[in-house]
């Protein structure tokens, strides 16, 4: 299965959760196959979506789910320990693992050998880490919490760059939050 699929799987099982995204190419799918203002597009610092995600988790009840890349999070590992720490009930991340930074050339990387984002993220003390790899899998696990490992195949869908501004990104992001916090 190719990324692009399984972020449209994951995608059609969401309603209105929060949803950061992982620079480049994975955002770029996403926004192609679905723009929400509950979209947060990370299109610059590559390794802190999970980052990003967890702090806005811990500063409000709505469901926060991150799309990460296995480059990405191997850039952040810590982060991993942090998620484990805090534990949050409405905070998922979910890792498409294609074992390459696909978005610049799909360069291998330490999936690509031998490193298990899976174990580790078990050994940081992250509890109930689920792997999955087929569509059925995603649409099972991608209800909780903690951490997803999905593998998928490299390979990027033709999709063009994400066409709003950063700035404006955050603004639609943050008025949503604030938006629904107002509503409680
Ligand atoms: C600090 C930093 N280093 C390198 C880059 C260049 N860069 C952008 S996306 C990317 C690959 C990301 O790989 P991964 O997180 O596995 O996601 P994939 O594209 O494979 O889905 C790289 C190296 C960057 N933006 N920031
Ligand atoms: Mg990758």
């Amino acid at each position: 299965m190719k990324r692009v699929r399984a972020i449209e799987t994951i995608v059609e099982e969401l309603t209105d959760e929060l949803v950061v995204c992982n620079l480049g190419f994975p955002s770029r799918e996403l926004y192609a196959l679905h723009d929400r203002e509950t979209h947060f597009y990370m299109l610059g610092s590559m390794g802190l979506a999970s980052s990003i995600g967890l702090g806005i988790s811990l500063s409000q009840p709505r469901k926060v789910v991150v799309l990460d890349g296995d480059g990405s999070l191997l850039m952040n590992l810590g982060s991993l320990a942090t998620i484990a720490n805090h534990a949050p009930e409405n905070y998922l991340l979910i890792v498409l693992d294609n074992r390459c930074y696909g978005s610049t050339g799909c360069q291998p990387t330490a999936t690509a050998k031998a490193a298990d984002l899976a174990a580790i993220a078990s050994g940081a003390g992250v509890r109930g880490v689920k792997t999955a790899s087929t569509v059925g899998g995603i649409r099972f696990h991608v209800h909780g919490s903690g951490v997803l490992i999905i593998t998928v195949d490299p390979g990027n869908a033709d999709v063009p760059i994400v066409d709003c501004e950063p700035v404006e990104i955050r603004s639609r992001f943050v008025r949503e939050i604030k938006r629904r916090l107002r509503r409680r």
